[in-house]
């Protein structure tokens, strides 16, 4: 059977499909829960039902730093490492550039080259679309859905611009930040508070001219990170140094996420988190679903382009429209 976007399958194929680990049909039910079409909403929230309980053993990481740390190039040397250590990973890279495009843009997926062809390995870059961050809305389904299909490492890369990482943390068991040594913004982090959300620091690059200064960065890391008080769950945040370029440090880094997740699992924080995270899902699933029923509202459609025209030429207020919007929803 060929598949393609137009041949809708019923839940039920998809959910066979993707319980078998077809990755052609795991990648199209991503589409899917994606898609804002009534009809497709439908299908996929039959879908995600049946596939929300199946990730408990695996771990979710979000690896996030500024654009160019070296992100991608990280996650296809660790991918290759966690592959070896009988993991199925699936990565979901989100590119920071398609909030302009609103498209998804290949640039990451080529930058994955070997990953992308490895058995063992699901990639998808994803649109971020509206999301902060490029944290899709459907970024937590996509996690799912990729589980359900036997992929037991989930890593979720994006771009780190503050509240990304805040996003990110609601999707993932174990935040990985990436940082360059000598960027000059170690202190930056600091005042961010962007450390303070990360389990772990990986100073990357240290290769070559870099390994000097990456273990002088490492230790001021560490430094700033034991100003900070234990966080509830015990761990302490550790800083590691690596190179993607010369796969060097992945296996000391996996070995500390295996770390983690024991010592989580052990103390109930793990479970905790997790919980936590669904409380959260439900209230961004009210949201989003709110959000599209008003949307697709046929009065609301009816005028929401000539309204927003008035409101862009500053003809009619933002407040008001939107009050004029709102009745027109809720009168129906
Ligand atoms: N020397 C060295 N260069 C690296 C390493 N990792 C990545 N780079 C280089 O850094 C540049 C950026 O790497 P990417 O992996 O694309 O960075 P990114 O964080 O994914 O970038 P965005 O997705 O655009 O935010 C590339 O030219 C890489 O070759 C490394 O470990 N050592
Ligand atoms: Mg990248």
């Amino acid at each position: 059977m060929a598949y393609t976007k137009k041949n809708r399958l019923t839940a039920e194929e998809y959910l066979a499909g993707i319980l078998a680990g077809d990755r052609v049909i795991l990648a199209m039910a991503i589409t899917l829960v994606e898609s804002q079409l009534e009809e497709d909403r439908t299908i996929a929230e039959a879908i995600i039902e049946q596939v929300s309980n199946r990730g408990e053993k695996s771990i979710r990481i979000g690896v996030t730093g500024v654009p160019g740390v070296g992100k991608s190039t990280f996650i296809e040397s660790f991918g290759e490492y966690v592959i070896s250590q009988n993991k199925k990973l699936s990565v979901l890279a989100i590119d920071p550039s398609s909030t302009k495009t609103g498209g998804s843009i290949l640039g990451d997926k080529t930058r994955m080259e070997n990953l992308a062809k490895n058995p063992n390995a699901f990639i998808r870059p994803s649109a971020s679309r509206l999301a902060l961050g490029g944290v899709t809305h459907k970024t937590r389904e996509a996690v799912l859905l990729c589980e359900a299909a036997g992929f037991d490492v989930i890593i979720i890369e994006t771009v780190g611009v503050g509240q990304s990482e805040v996003a990110v943390r609601e999707l993932v068991d174990f935040s990985l930040l990436l940082m360059l040594a000598g960027a000059g913004d170690e202190l930056q982090g600091i005042k961010k508070g962007i450390m303070e959300m990360a389990d772990a620091i990986a100073i990357t690059k240290a290769d070559g001219d870099n390994v000097l200064m990456s273990e002088q960065a490492k230790k001021s890391y560490q430094n700033a990170l034991h100003l900070f008080p234990v966080a509830d769950n015990g761990w302490l945040p550790k800083v590691t140094t690596c190179s993607a370029l010369k796969n060097e440090g992945m296996d000391e880094i996996w070995n500390m996420m295996l770390k983690f997740a024991g010592d989580m699992r052990s103390n109930g924080f793990w479970k905790e988190n997790r919980n936590v995270q669904q409380l959260a899902w439900m209230h961004s699933a009210i949201e989003q679903s709110l959000r599209a029923d008003f949307y697709n509202d046929k009065h609301v459609k009816s005028v929401l382009e000539t309204i927003e025209n008035q409101v862009q030429k500053g003809t009619q207020t933002a407040w008001s429209a939107a009050k004029q919007l709102l009745s027109l929803f809720y009168k129906k």
